[in-house]
């Protein structure tokens, strides 16, 4: 072993090549300086006691700087694991136990986040200082099998765990998009995205260090700066409520969008009537994939051929899917195995194997259907799973601290569809008597506790919650009735 499987494949460009990024605040970096810079963080990582194998937990917002601290963890041999910047001190802390890491970094070190990481023995530091020029660390040599990454999901028992990605995973990952989806040196992407998930990380990002390509980093999804930058992009990737946004605004126009090569969604279902909505407004028709944390990308529409509205396309190259246990309308658990698959979750044995089947499949949980043409259709979930605007919330992480609230009985926490947002987070809550709850005071209670995209936005206080003759919550039913 004498490469960084990962590094060796991302950071190969001509130096003085395609801009690699380009912020509103005008900073720029070709791919030479790029390499300097990270070797530099590699180095200063290192010069923390950062050694291969080591977890690297990061809460910070979106900078090129983040993303050097990405590739010179992965350099340093060591494990990248960012965080929603919008998880609270308690959920942190709870990172802090579970990743058992070695640096937390976080934008502002203040004495209290210092304090908690202290405790723990964590060294903490800020991007700023770790990406400061200085001494240059040569890749450290990493396997395929060796881990890059833990990204943490929600699960349905409450805690999050740790999803394990090795360079392998990655990679493969992101060679067979590019392929797909053909992406050269000659793109420019716009990324929207956060950068602490699967779709902004890896899938943006990967794809196109490996393609050369440049990328216009934008810190969130400003409607004003996506449609100033776009001129100057050939692709873009989102959620789909950056695609229902766009068709909500009458700049994005067919004449406007006219030099884009191709749109891509992911990460929530898409709504037909989106896609539709899209092409004939724009004549571009989006190019929905599906994907997982756990999995990286399974399917994907076709580049050149039929891209159909409400599917999610064919499986990847390389990647293996099938159907379990269908019913008599071919519904069924989608099922994973492939390069592109995690080898389980954080220290976390029990749960890993809950999520393979006996012969090494992995259980996403999802419930699909194929067409006559093998194209998957995502019909609903088998686990209990609301995505609002591309963020994942579990209900039962959220009725754990609502039920824990005083005055509460009980609550049902599940997802009502929203224009915006896809779906959005809803509670039914059972009071003791005479208590009083609704959605401001039930945000304040939680703010401390939960990051806002989980707290509910609607919140009914109902006698009692619906169950069936078994005692189960009918959650089916208290969507129906909004
Ligand atoms: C922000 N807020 C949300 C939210 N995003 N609430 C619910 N759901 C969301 N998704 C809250 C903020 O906390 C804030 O709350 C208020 O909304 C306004 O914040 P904002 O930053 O102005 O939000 P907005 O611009 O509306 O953001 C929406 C969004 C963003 C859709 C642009 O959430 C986003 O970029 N989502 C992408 C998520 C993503 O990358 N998912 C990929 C997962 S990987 P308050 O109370 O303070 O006002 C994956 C695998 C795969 O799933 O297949 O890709
Ligand atoms: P995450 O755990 O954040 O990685 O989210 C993964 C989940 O997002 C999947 O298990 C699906 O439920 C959902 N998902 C991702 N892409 C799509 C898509 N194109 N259509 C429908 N659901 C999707």
């Amino acid at each position: 072993m004498s490469v960084n499987t990962l590094m060796s494949a991302l950071l190969t460009h001509q130096p003085d090549n395609a801009l690699f990024l380009n912020t509103p605040d005008g900073f720029a970096l070709e791919y030479g300086p790029l390499r300097k810079r990270v070797a530099q963080t590699a180095a200063h990582l290192q010069a923390v006691g950062v050694k291969p194998g080591d977890r690297v937990l990061c809460q910070i917002a979106k900078s090129p700087e983040g993303l050097l601290l990405y590739l010179a963890t992965v350099a340093a041999g060591a494990v990248f694991v960012p965080l929603n910047t919008g998880y609270t001190g308690a959920e942190i802390d709870y990172f802090l136990g579970d990743a058992d890491p070695t640096l937390l970094v976080l934008d502002e070190t203040t004495e209290a986040a210092r304090c908690v990481a202290e405790r723990r023995g964590v060294h903490v530091a800020t991007p700023i200082e770790l990406t400061a020029s200085g001494p240059e660390a040569f890749p450290v040599a990493r396997g395929g099998a060796d881990l890059a990454a833990i990204l943490y999901t929600s699960g349905t028992t409450g805690r999050s765990k740790g999803a394990m990605l090795t360079h392998d995973n990655l990679l493969s990952n992101a060679q067979v998009l590019r392929d797909l989806w053909q992406f050269t040196q000659d793109d420019s992407l716009l990324h929207a995205l956060p950068i602490f998930h699967t779709h902004g990380l890896f899938v943006a990002t990967n794809i196109m260090l490996l393609a050369g390509g440049r990328m216009v980093f934008l810190p969130s999804f400003d409607i004003d700066a996506v449609a100033g930058h776009l001129p100057e992009c050939t692709a873009m990737m989102g959620v789909p409520t950056f695609y229902t946004r766009m068709l909500g605004d009458p700049r994005f126009t067919r004449k406007a969008l006219a030099h884009m090569r191709v749109f891509v969604s992911g990460s929530a279902p898409l709504l037909a009537e989106s896609h539709a909505g899209f092409k004939a407004r724009t004549g571009h028709a989006i190019l929905e994939r599906y994907g997982m944390t756990e999995t990286n990308m399974i399917t994907s529409n076709p580049y050149d051929g039929d891209r159909r509205a409400g599917t999610v396309g064919h499986p990847l190259p390389g990647v293996e899917m099938r159907i379990t246990a269908p019913d008599a309308q071919g519904i069924g658990v989608v099922e994973v195995k492939g390069p592109n698959v995690t080898p389980g979750y954080w220290r976390n044995t029990e749960k890993t194997a809950e999520s393979f089947t006996e012969d090494g499949w992995f259980i996403t949980g999802d419930l699909g259907q194929l067409d006559a043409d093998g194209y998957l259709s995502i019909v609903g979930r088998q686990k209990d799973l609301v995505i609002s605007g591309g963020f994942n919330v579990y209900p039962k992480e959220v009725e754990v601290e609502i039920d824990a609230l005083p005055g509460v009985v009980e609550s049902a926490v599940y997802g009502l569809p929203d224009p915006d947002l896809g779906e959005v987070v809803a509670a039914a809550i059972v009071l003791k008597a005479d208590g009083a709850m609704d959605v401001a005071s039930l945000g304040a209670a939680l703010s401390d506790k939960l990051a806002r995209f989980k707290i509910p936005r609607r919140v009914r206080v109902l006698p009692e919650l619906p169950r069936n003759t078994m005692g189960k919550v009918q959650k089916a039913q208290l969507r129906a009735e909004g």
